[in-house]
């Protein structure tokens, strides 16, 4: 057991990029062990015992182990925020950066994943309508969540957005974000973008991800 915070991760991941933001945020030292999701080591058995989900992120936190980057990004500022700005303890304002986690996780992330998965474990590279249609659908609710804010909670930058943001800015990968018609999400990109570290935090994985998915990617339009 080691008492440094380590996250286990890869730098595509959205989700793993999501918690180098949080951590980056909350100005943290921590240790990053980089898996090869490609050549399986989430599935030997030193990271099963430690997340039988076999996904990244993980979080070890002085012999915690918490795994599900929107759960790793809550507990990080719960336990170690000098203030609750990034995840509020405001009862009505937590539930709004909860219900966009919750998107993240159930909603947005899903209509990646469900494109990125069958490629990188069967090279199933056709992309069909429903699943575009399925990007087109969660750009459109961030477009609506963002209204004349700049974060997507208010005028407070919080965790909800480097969830959404990490997984939002890499659906690219499919399908290019359409700048006219969610001019919105377009300027809270930007915005994201402008992060201390954003591009050792999120740019370098996620053009990384872009670059190994979007060649060989077809969409059924
Ligand atoms: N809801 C999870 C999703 C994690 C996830 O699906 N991670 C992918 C990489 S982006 C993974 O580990 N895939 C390997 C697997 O599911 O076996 C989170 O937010 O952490």
């Amino acid at each position: 057991m080691t008492d440094k915070i380590v996250l286990y991760g890869m730098d595509i991941s959205p989700p793993v990029r999501a918690c180098k933001m949080t951590l980056r945020a909350l100005n943290l030292d921590y240790e990053y062990r980089e898996l090869d999701l490609l050549a399986g080591d989430h599935c030997k058995d030193e990271f099963l015992k430690k997340n039988p989900q076999h996904t990244v992120p993980l979080l070890e936190d002085n012999g915690a182990l918490i795994w599900d980057s929107h759960a790793i990004a809550c507990y990080l500022v719960d336990k170690y925020a000098k203030s609750d700005e990034l995840y509020p303890r405001d009862l009505v304002l937590r539930a709004q950066v909860d219900q966009r986690l919750y998107f993240d996780a159930s909603i947005l992330f899903m209509s990646l994943r469900n494109v990125s998965i069958p490629y990188f474990i069967r090279q199933v590279s056709l992309v069909p309508k429903e699943k575009v249609d399925n990007i087109k659908d969660a750009y459109g609710h961030l477009e609506n969540f963002l209204g004349h804010n700049p974060y997507l909670t208010g005028s407070q930058l919080t965790i909800a957005d480097f969830c959404c943001g990490a997984t939002a800015s890499s659906l690219a990968a499919v399908l290019d974000l359409d700048e006219e018609r969610y001019p919105k999400v377009a300027a809270w990109l930007q915005r994201l973008a402008k992060l201390p570290h954003y591009e050792e935090d999120n740019l370098r994985g996620l053009n990384k991800y872009i670059n190994l998915l979007k060649p060989v990617l077809k969409l059924e339009q």
